[in-house]
């Protein structure tokens, strides 16, 4: 293979204007050679073995996780670079305040210098993967094309990857074109190491044209392109295009002792516990939850005029730490086999350990930069952001319609932040669009931050502040339009609600216990939406009146709970003013935020 020129080499379509592109971009990056993926077994038995031997993986114990692998990452690329995200789109007002834009003809001309060459001695494999259930109109076929196996292995998990998103994509089907080079050409004289990556780093979006261009980093959301630049910032902008939504939401199911099922969608920003949420183990006997997706919702009005969400990923792509047996264990007996996992600890004995795991961390650990792990200098064993990849169907509380192309309906929406002050544990919207702007003004606090400084807040608009394809506005308005156009004037789309897990009384402790306890919000939720339960009406929105939330078998004092639900109008009204700066600055806010903002700041007045 090594000196056979790109286009001589096999390929299993004849969809041409594919094999042209593919063709185009190894002229450019001059791979090696060029694999096309089928996603088989085989295929990742070749590519994990292959790494294992070049070093980049370590393969975890057969009896403890079979089929199972662990990888370091270069300690310069563990995260997203939101700071090096960047939304190409033709006028730099269509990216809107909070993206950060660049010219998409002068980021052309640079991605054309950068990748020219950047796949030298390195195998360019095409990866082609469907974004949505196999086979249903609404899903989206990407291709990726990258020189990095590591990639390819953890795609196969997320997505539905290798030939059936080929055979679905045919002749001449649409497909998202999404190329990846880890920025680490192997000239001559140049060495391999366990994880290339490059300083320079740039993660470029061209929404207009539905392309992707990922360029220094292997790690997580910057490299699994179906993922947050796919699946989020390009489908956000198909979305508006096509009137659906593309949001960055869990989905679950909630089962109450009567039988009955209700879909649930919910937006935190990130590292608020979507995943825990996503598998919860309900506290209140009775009542189950199963998982549909742990991370992104992609949503379109039926023709009943109900929401009906898909997840459009396969797999999860969790934050290691803080994930054990008392938080999820769903979650950890998810990960029991065929798994990658990346910058937690290894054991002694060739398994995997982060922080949260178990109380104490086992003797004789790798910590995730390779040394030694030492418990008295006070750093952790694991990278906070460490990963786990896992197939979503190996999770024991998933959903049967977890990949049913309908989607499922959902019957509540739930925005959330991290907030230490003012809001309560659950407040329900007056309607749809009083649900936009709670939505619109969601943020989250460092729990370092000081207590109840909203200068201290970090906004995060429907959790899709580093998510949103275009104009955060823009984006407002297409919310508020999905509701105008909904059959039956959006009386049959789900009620939204604001929930904060994180309240803490005067002595900076956490005021509600959170994880399965949070079934007694989604009964409430449930309740509500099913007409149910009552609530009472308050400046901020609707709360639980008084005996409307299960807290039976709870030791939650009566203080407590005033305080939990309790709305101080004085800190309201600087609350509201501090809404009204944030949203300003993200451009010109739709008539109906303005016209909800100028309702709140009159509640709050009488
Ligand atoms: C994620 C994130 O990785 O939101 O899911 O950062
Ligand atoms: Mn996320």
């Amino acid at each position: 293979m090594a000196d056979m020129h790109p286009s001589e080499t096999a390929h299993p379509t004849r969809h041409a204007a594919l094999l042209a592109w593919v063709d185009d971009i190894a002229t450019l990056t001059t791979p090696r050679d060029i694999q096309w993926c089928d996603g088989s077994e085989a295929e990742w038995h070749r590519l994990s073995q292959q790494l294992v031997d070049a070093g980049t993986l370590v393969r975890l114990a057969a009896d403890k996780r079979p089929n199972s692998f662990y990888a370091r990452s270069d300690p310069r690329d563990v995260a997203r670079v939101e700071s090096r995200t960047f939304i190409c789109s033709e006028k730099a007002e269509d990216a809107g305040a909070t993206n950060n834009w660049r010219d998409p003809a002068e980021t052309r001309a640079d991605m054309n210098r950068l990748f020219a060459g950047s796949m030298t001695g390195r195998t360019m494999y095409v990866v082609p993967f469907c974004m949505g259930p196999l086979g249903s109109p609404n899903s989206v076929i990407g291709v990726e094309l990258t020189d990095s196996p590591y990639v390819v292995l953890s795609m196969r998990i997320m997505a539905r990857m290798g030939k059936p998103a080929l055979d679905m994509l045919g002749n001449d089907g649409f497909f998202v074109p999404c190329i990846h080079s880890v920025g680490m050409p192997l000239t001559e004289g140049v060495a391999d190491v366990a994880w290339p990556c490059n300083d320079e780093k740039w993660i470029v979006h061209y929404p207009e044209t539905r392309e992707i261009w990922s360029y220094g980093s292997g790690y997580g959301g910057n490299a699994l392109l179906g993922k947050k630049c796919l699946a989020l910032r390009i489908a956000s902008v198909m979305a508006r295009d096509d009137g659906w939504l593309a949001e960055h939401m869990l989905i679950l199911k909630i089962t109450g002792p009567d039988g009955a099922s209700h879909n649930i969608a919910a937006a935190f920003p990130s590292a608020c516990g979507k995943t825990n949420m996503a598998m919860l183990e309900c506290a209140l006997p009775g009542w189950t939850v199963e998982t549909i997706g742990d991370d992104i919702a992609w949503m379109r009005v039926g023709q009943d005029g109900r929401l009906y969400a898909v997840n459009p990923e396969a797999g999860f792509f969790g934050v290691a730490p803080g994930t054990g047996p008392s938080t999820n264990r769903n979650a950890v007996d998810t990960l029991h086999a065929n798994a990658i996992f990346t910058n937690t600890a290894l054991t002694a004995d060739g398994d995997v350990w982060w922080e949260g795991l178990t109380k104490t961390a086992p003797e004789g650990l790798t910590d995730w930069q390779g040394k030694p792990f030492d418990p008295a200098n006070g750093t952790p064993a694991a990278h906070p952001n460490a990963r786990f990849a896992v197939p979503a169907s190996q999770c024991p509380s998933i959903a049967a319609e977890w990949d049913d192309p309908a989607g499922v309906p959902i019957t509540a929406i739930l925005f959330g932040g991290r907030r230490a002050t003012a809001v309560p544990l659950v407040t329900e919207a007056y309607d749809w669009n009083h649900g936009v702007y709670l939505a619109a003004n969601i943020a989250s606090e460092g729990t370092a931050a000081a207590e109840g400084k909203v200068g201290a807040l970090r906004r995060d608009p429907f959790a899709m502040l580093p998510f949103c394809g275009y104009d955060m506005c823009q984006y407002f308005a297409h919310w508020i339009e999905t509701a105008r156009k909904a059959p039956n004037g959006g009386a049959n789309l789900p009620k939204i609600f604001l929930v904060n897990w994180f309240r803490k009384d005067a002595n900076g402790k956490f005021l509600w216990p959170g994880f399965g306890d949070n079934a007694r919000v989604l009964k409430w939720v449930v309740e509500r939406s099913t007409g149910q339960t009552d609530a009472i009406d308050s400046p901020i929105g609707r709360l639980p009146a008084p005996g409307a939330l299960d807290l039976g078998g709870l030791d939650l004092d009566e203080a407590a709970l005033t305080e939990l639900l309790g709305v101080d109008v004085e800190l309201w009204k600087e609350e509201a003013a501090g809404n009204a700066r944030d949203l300003a600055a993200l451009g010109t806010i739709p008539a109906e935020l303005a016209e909800q903002q100028a309702r709140l700041e009159e509640r709050l007045t009488v």
